[in-house]
């Protein structure tokens, strides 16, 4: 019997921090998951290495869910961003390796194709309206068929979402950048820049809104209604999550679609806005929420009650996650749309692509595993540095989500 015989953590920044989890077989087979969590990444490096390494090593690589139980339970304590993201690496690692094993590629093994290519959306944005539609003309010249908008409140009224280099990156300094927020400027202005999107390109492809957890409910159910006539495929997080009911009282005001799940790990957080119909899109991803075993489990439910899949994909999210997502994406049947950013070119020289972009969709590798590889010696160029997300304070100096 093939056994784990080493398991290494990697935390590198290239272009931004990523924590890589690689095990490797008594056979020379060699798996990997991205561990990232971003603002906290040591936290998840500590709990591989010091409490999750020592359990692997001698066990069977082939028994994935096996190990995904031994994990979870075997912890006690339950759930977790932290826990969560950990069990994800391994079990993301262990896929990789079956592939490997097998000499298929990891879609192959989840059921094989359930559609052509995965459509993805990219991320338009600007400082202001004219710079945001040059920005989403840029997205749908590439080809893009889904575009996200999001632009900076005027004045003071604070923003989240406008990126300043090539590639959106918010955390980008050493300690918290403390940014301002005022709900009321923006449920005056956002809706009209969605609306001035939809009167110079029309209505031929998806657009898309991430409201970033920053309103109540009510704030939210007065958002989506104000934005009907611009036909959003989706508004994302429109309220925070930890109270699953609140999403009631949106639904009864509005038939914008809502996507919610990228903070969220398990499929308990999204039990009951799943089986109670209060979403539309689940963003779970493979990083944050138990790896694919447990991503198939919350999409599994999902497709019972109609619940479409939207997985999240910004940078912070290694290429490794990318790979994961996209053959996931492409089996299961209530998949729905799929976010990529694209990563900093430093990033890059560190993961080889696991996907390729044509047509406005990510196609998965056709190589054996996840298709992604890890060059350690190009990551030592690029030593840890710490980042933290922004917080968001209201205009009275309170502060507010993120
Ligand atoms: C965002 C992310 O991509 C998204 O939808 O909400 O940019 C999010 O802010 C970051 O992943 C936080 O790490
Ligand atoms: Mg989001």
């Amino acid at each position: 019997m093939s056994k784990i015989e080493r398991a290494e953590v990697f935390v590198a920044s290239p272009g931004r921090t990523f924590v890589t989890l690689r095990i490797t077989t008594s056979d020379g087979v060699t798996g990997h998951g991205d561990a990232t969590l971003n603002g906290r990444e040591l936290a998840v490096a500590s709990y591989l290495r010091d409490h999750l390494v020592p359990l692997l090593i001698g066990k069977d690589p082939a028994r994935i869910e096996d190990m995904w139980q031994y994990l979870y339970r075997g912890a006690y304590w339950r759930r977790g961003p932290v826990t969560m993201t950990a069990i994800s690496a391994v079990d993301t690692a262990l896929w990789d390796i079956k592939g490997k094993v097998a000499g298929l590629p990891v879609y192959q093994l989840l059921g094989g194709r359930s559609r052509d290519g995965v459509t993805v959306y990219s991320h338009a944005s600007g400082t202001d309206v004219p710079s945001l539609l040059d920005d989403v003309e840029r997205f749908l010249d590439l080809g893009y068929k889904a575009v996200r908008a999001q632009a900076a409140v005027p004045d003071v009224g604070g923003s989240y979402g406008v990126r300043k280099g090539k590639v959106y990156e918010p955390a980008a300094t050493s300690l918290p950048d403390e940014q301002p927020w005022d709900t009321e400027a923006y449920l005056r202005f956002a809706p009209t820049y969605l609306e001035a999107v939809r009167e110079r390109f029309g209505f031929g492809f998806h657009l898309l809104h991430d409201v970033h957890h920053r309103l109540t409910p009510i704030e939210a159910a007065r958002f989506g209604k104000s934005v009907e006539d611009s036909a959003l495929f989706w508004m994302e997080d429109p309220t925070p999550a930890e109270n699953q009911e609140a999403f009631r009282l949106i639904r009864q005001h509005t038939t914008t679609p809502i996507a919610v799940g990228e903070v969220l790990n398990s499929i308990w957080d999204v039990q009951h806005l799943i089986t109670e119909q209060l979403i539309d899109y689940v963003r779970t991803t493979v990083v944050h929420a138990g790896g694919i075993t447990h991503l198939r489990r919350i999409f599994d439910l999902a497709a019972l009650y109609q619940v479409r899949t939207g997985s999240h994909g910004a940078t912070d999210l290694s290429p490794v996650s990318l790979a994961a997502a996209v053959h996931v994406d492409i089996t299961v049947p209530n998949f729905g749309i799929q976010e990529y950013m694209g990563h900093a070119d430093e990033t890059m020289e560190v993961f080889r692509n696991g996907v390729t972009f044509a047509d406005g969709m990510l196609h998965p590798s056709e190589e054996p595993g996840l298709g992604v590889a890890y060059d350690e010696k190009a990551a030592e160029r690029f030593p840890y540095r710490a980042r933290y997300l922004p917080v968001a304070r209201r205009l009275d100096g309170s502060v507010h989500d993120w």
